[in-house]
C-alpha cells in the first residue's frame, strides 16, 4: 500500500534551476534559524550521505555510462530516489526526531522538474515513487527562480573554478526551460508550501528575502 507523504513542520526545501543561488541561500537560512536557538542541519540532494554522496558522483559524473551507453531517464531517477531514500532514513528522520530543522537543498520537486518536465517522465510514476520510499516531505518550499540564461551563466562562472559543467548541467536550454516551467507550475498549485523568490536579483537582496519568508511563514504556523 501506499501512503502519501506526510509534511513534517521543520522540513524546509530550497529548490531552483541551475544557478538560482540555492547554496547561499542556505547558509543564510541556517543563520536565521541558529540565531533563534535551533539546531540546524543543512544538507543537500542529490547525496547528504556517505551512500547518498557516492550516487550523486555516478548521476554528475558525464562519463557515467560506457561508450555509446546513455543513461536512460527511469534510470537516472532510481538512482535520485536511491540515494533520497538513504539520505532520508540516516539524515533527515534522526534529525527531525531529535528536535532539529532541516534545510535541504533540493528535494522530491528536483525530481519532478528534471526527470518528470526535463525527462518527460510521468509525474504519476515520480509520486508513486515518493509514496513507496519518502515517508516525509517539506511544509515549507522556497523556489528561487531566475531566468535559464542568466543561471546558467552563474553556473557557467563557478564551474570555471570546478572544472566544467556536470552530465546533466549539460543539457540544452530547452531543457532548462521545462525544469522552470515545472517549478512555477508547482508552486502555483500548492501554494500553502511554496514561496517562490525572484532570485535574478543581488545574492544579499535574495537571501534576505528568503530569510523573511521563513519567518513569516514559522509566525504564521499555529
Ligand atoms: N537533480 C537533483 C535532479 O535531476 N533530480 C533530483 O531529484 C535532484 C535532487 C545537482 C543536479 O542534480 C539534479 C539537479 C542538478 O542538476 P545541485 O547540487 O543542486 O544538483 O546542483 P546545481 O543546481 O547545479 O547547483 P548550482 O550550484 O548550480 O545552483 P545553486 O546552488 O542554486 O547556486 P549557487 O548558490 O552555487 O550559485 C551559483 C553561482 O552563482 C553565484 C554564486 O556565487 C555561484 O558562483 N550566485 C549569484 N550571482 C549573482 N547574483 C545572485 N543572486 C547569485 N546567487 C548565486
Amino acid at each position: 500500500m501506499s501512503i502519501a507523504p506526510r509534511m513534517h513542520p521543520r522540513f524546509v526545501s530550497l529548490e531552483g534551476g541551475e544557478g538560482a543561488g540555492k547554496t547561499t541561500v542556505l547558509v543564510a537560512l541556517r543563520s536565521a534559524l541558529q540565531a533563534a536557538g535551533n539546531e540546524v542541519v543543512s544538507t543537500r540532494e542529490p547525496g547528504g550521505t556517505p551512500l547518498a554522496e557516492r550516487i550523486r558522483g555516478l548521476l554528475l559524473d558525464q562519463n557515467a555510462a560506457g561508450a555509446g551507453e546513455t543513461v536512460a531517464p527511469e534510470t537516472e531517477l532510481l538512482l535520485m530516489f536511491a540515494a533520497r531514500a538513504q539520505h532520508v532514513r540516516h539524515t533527515i528522520l534522526p534529525a527531525l526526531e531529535r528536535g532539529a530543522w532541516v534545510v535541504c537543498d533540493r528535494f522530491t520537486d528536483s525530481s519532478h522538474a528534471y526527470q518528470g518536465g526535463g525527462r518527460g517522465l510521468d509525474p504519476a510514476f515520480i509520486d508513486a515513487l515518493a509514496a513507496q520510499v519518502v515517508p516525509i516531505r517539506p511544509s515549507l518550499t522556497l523556489l528561487l527562480d531566475v531566468g535559464v540564461a542568466q543561471g546558467r551563466e552563474r553556473a557557467r562562472g563557478r564551474n570555471l573554478a570546478l572544472g566544467g559543467p556536470d552530465r546533466i548541467e549539460r543539457e540544452r536550454d530547452e531543457f532548462f526551460e521545462r525544469v522552470r516551467a515545472t517549478f512555477l507550475a508547482r508552486a502555483a498549485a500548492e501554494p500553502a508550501r511554496f514561496r517562490v523568490i525572484d532570485a535574478s536579483r543581488p545574492a544579499d537582496v535574495v537571501a534576505a528575502d528568503a530569510v523573511a519568508a521563513l519567518e513569516a511563514w514559522r509566525e504564521a504556523q499555529p
